[in-house]
């Protein structure tokens, strides 16, 4: 048994915007702890959370790490986060097997747009929220504009729990707010009695009982506000603020971190439990999971890597029962099982095997095959199924060739290993060019991957314009047919399939109940037969032929013909979606008849059909978020006003930033890096995530199109 209880763990994600100084408040905390007996530091490539090769070279944070400490009898995990906007993914995971999110805030950058975005993430999963004032040893600080900008941002309830004495080269420690000393340090930039008022207001807002003594006393003792904190912090209404510098020989202000993380951040048993399906279907039924040694083990992996020398570990935060290291473990996606070499217990690069594990830890396993991010393990043979985590797509596409000939299947084996552990990393083959695309968050999220690729598996790559990934619709009903017939001596060939079209989108179809309740039934289409739905395309097959004009063993042949033009297209050659298909008549031939003839039938009748029901194409549309010194703001819409551009919405943000929002086509935005970067001499930042799919505009439809060489499949006739 380990020698502490799941009361006795904290689980803590260090998150925000790159460059804050999260994994230098991971090593200090390591340090301080004594978990580490020399201080790790990013700049000498000595981090214990940065230890990757790729992450010591360029001095940035690309994957979330584990690491644990003990402080206060406490068993303390801590997840490094990175803070670029292109590793989100590895950040929104880690969100995911904590209950305590560290915002790391650079003193001296101010709130950023990751900055925001992992505060409002972590509050999404309910976790409690602490957030770190960091690097106030730096130049040009102004803490109290700075504390106005938290506030405004994040709300009232974030309150100061300890002030810095000292801003900039003379920062020299904190003192605590909440049991200030007599008379104020000199250097503090606050009124110390005025922010403890606030904070001791912020606590009693959550209690009414609390409040209405505090209103008629004027006074709480400290026993009653520490028992109302807990209850203030667990439902966000305080947001305590820490005060730092984990510059390397400075840092202050981290002990009380670590202290602040062992007094006020909670247990598992603290935390709402997460709810769980087992079975699926009607006799779905929901399981509460209980952080509980007694209960049934349910872990979820919110990481995998794959180690030089123990091959892939999966990262599972255990969520109830507990395990021992020689059991079986069950996925519940593939209800497949596997025995892992024993439990281990992780401190950045460097594995301990554990005997045993509870409720709350956070551990890996080496070599059980298959594990993904966000799957559900268990030991029973049907284990309940936690929601799988969902993460923004990445947009940025490029097609890949390797340098050197034949090394075509080892890259791609080995990007399909690398996006195992990267959730918005995408490796796909065009079904129109064969060309083998990756997609990322960005330019240099891709570049990354490059050098990993080159570094992990002596592979090199050539890259390519990144491509659009268009789509195809119709937007009216269509119907047509087709005569596949062919006499070249022996036995010939005859299939003939008519078949109607009908837009989905429209018709507000989008799953396969709605395509059942709304369509596909016997209102409809009077003599339906079957339809197959499939949510990939939003396309939907209809068996609608009466009294045997298509014989039955053929159908499966002309929906197989429909479903490969849905790669291929009919336009333009992209992909279809939201189109539904009824095969209402035909013919055979009582020799000349085959599967082969039906599907080329099945095909052809579906494209002039689809040619016939006015065809669009859609592009993807992505929400933009930029952010910039409000001087560029003019600059920055008369540019997205050539970009087809959507705002929806203008802010201002403290520190005279600007922040515009609105929705693009994903075409118009290629090269927005490098544009936006000399729009703003290097001063903005943005971010975009996919949003939605709509009709290219007529007059660039017509270019795509004419550009698109649209392959005729009548060789196939
Ligand atoms: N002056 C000063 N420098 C700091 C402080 N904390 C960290 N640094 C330095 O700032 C740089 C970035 O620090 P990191 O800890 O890697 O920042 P991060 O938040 O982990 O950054 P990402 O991994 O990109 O998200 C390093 O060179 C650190 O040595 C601080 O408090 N003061
Ligand atoms: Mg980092």
């Amino acid at each position: 048994m380990p020698s502490y209880k799941t009361e006795d763990i904290r689980t803590v994600a260090l998150a925000g915007h790159e460059v804050a100084g999260k994994t230098s408040l991971a090593d200090a905390l390591l340090y301080k702890a004594k978990a580490n007996d020399r201080r790790g530091c990013v700049e000498d490539g000595t981090s214990v959370s940065d230890f990757d090769d790729e992450e010591k070279r360029q001095k940035y944070s690309i994957d979330s790490s584990l690491m644990h400490l003990e402080h206060q009898g406490k068993r303390i995990y801590l997840l490094d986060t990175p803070g670029k906007p292109e590793f989100v993914g590895q950040a929104l995971c880690a969100l995911n097997a904590v209950e305590t999110a560290v915002i790391v805030v650079s003193a001296t950058a101010g709130l950023q747009v990751n900055t925001r975005r992992m505060f409002n993430e972590a509050g999404k999963r309910g976790l409690t929220r602490l957030l770190v004032i960091n690097r106030l040893d730096g130049e040009n600080i102004h803490f109290p504009e700075l504390l106005k900008a938290i506030r405004d941002t994040f709300g009232k309830g974030c309150v100061l729990f300890n002030a810095p004495v000292g801003i900039g080269p003379p920062f020299s420690g904190v003192v605590s707010v909440l049991d200030p000393p007599p008379s104020p340090p000199a250097g503090c930039p606050i009124d110390l009695a005025q922010e403890r008022s606030q904070l001791i207001d912020a606590i009693v807002e959550s209690d009414e009982a609390l409040m209405e003594k505090y209103l008629t006393e004027g006074t709480v003792s400290a026993d009653e506000l520490a028992v109302a904190l807990p209850r203030a912090l667990a439902a966000g209404t305080v947001v305590p603020i820490f005060c730092t510098s984990t510059k390397k020989d400075k840092d202050l202000g981290v002990q009380e971190v670590l202290d602040a993380i062992a007094k006020y951040a909670p247990s598992p048993k603290q935390a709402a439990p997460r709810k769980a399906t087992r079975g699926t279907g009607d006799k779905a039924q929901e399981f509460v999971v209980e952080p509980n040694e007694g209960a049934e083990f349910v872990a979820q992996v919110f990481k995998t890597l794959s180690d030089k020398f123990v091959g892939t570990l999966s990262f599972f935060k255990i969520l109830s029962g507990k395990i021992a290291g020689d059991q079986q473990i069950i996925n519940a996606r593939t209800g497949r099982g596997g025995r892992s070499s024993g439990l281990l217990l992780v401190q950045g690069k460097t594995q301990k095997p554990v005997p045993e594990a509870i409720p709350g830890d956070i551990i890996a396993v080496a070599k059980v095959e298959d594990l993904k991010i966000g799957d559900t393990v268990g030991t029973t043979a049907h284990p309940p199924k936690l929601p799988v985590p969902s993460f923004p797509m990445p947009m940025f596409g490029l097609a890949v060739e390797p340098k050197a000939r034949g090394d075509e299947q080892k890259i791609s084996g080995s990007l399909a290993k690398i996006a195992d552990e990267d959730p918005t990393f995408k490796v796909t083959r065009d079904t129109q060019t064969k060309e083998l695309v990756i997609t990322g968050m960005s330019q240099l999220h891709l570049d990354v991957i490059q050098r990993r690729l080159k570094s992990r598996f002596e592979l090199e790559i050539i890259t390519h314009e990144p491509k659009i990934p268009y789509r195809e619709t119709i937007t009216v009903e269509g119907a047509a047919d087709h005569r596949h017939k062919k006499q070249s001596g022996g036995r010939g060939q005859f299939g003939e399939v008519h078949l109607r079209v009908y837009p989905l989108k429209d018709a507000g179809i989008a799953t396969e109940a709605d395509c059942a309740e709304k369509f596909a039934n016997k209102s409809k289409f009077e003599k339906i037969r079957m339809f197959h739905y499939d949510p990939e395309y939003n396309f939907a097959f209809i068996d609608h032929i009466v009294g045997g004009s298509i014989p039955n063993q053929f159908i499966p042949a002309v929906e197989k013909g429909c479903r490969e033009l849905l790669d291929h297209g009919a336009l333009a050659g992209y992909r279809m979606q939201d189109v539904s298909v009824e095969v209402h008549f035909g013919k055979d031939h009582p020799v000349d008849s085959s599967e082969q003839a039906f599907k080329t039938a099945g095909r052809m009748a579906f494209k002039k059909a689809f040619l016939a029901a006015r065809p669009v194409l859609l592009e993807p549309i992505v929400n933009l978020e930029v952010t910039v010194p409000s001087k560029y703001t003019g600059a920055i819409l008369g540019d997205l006003n050539t970009k087809r551009a959507r705002i929806e919405n203008q802010d201002s943000l403290p520190g005279d930033l600007a922040v515009i929002q609105g929705k693009v086509p994903l075409a118009e935005m290629t090269r927005y890096a490098a544009q936006l970067g000399s729009i703003t001499q290097g001063q903005g930042s943005y971010h975009m995530d996919f949003s939605h799919y709509d009709v290219v505009p007529g007059n660039v439809q017509q270019q795509i199109v004419s550009k698109a060489k649209v392959a005729h499949d009548e060789e196939e006739e």
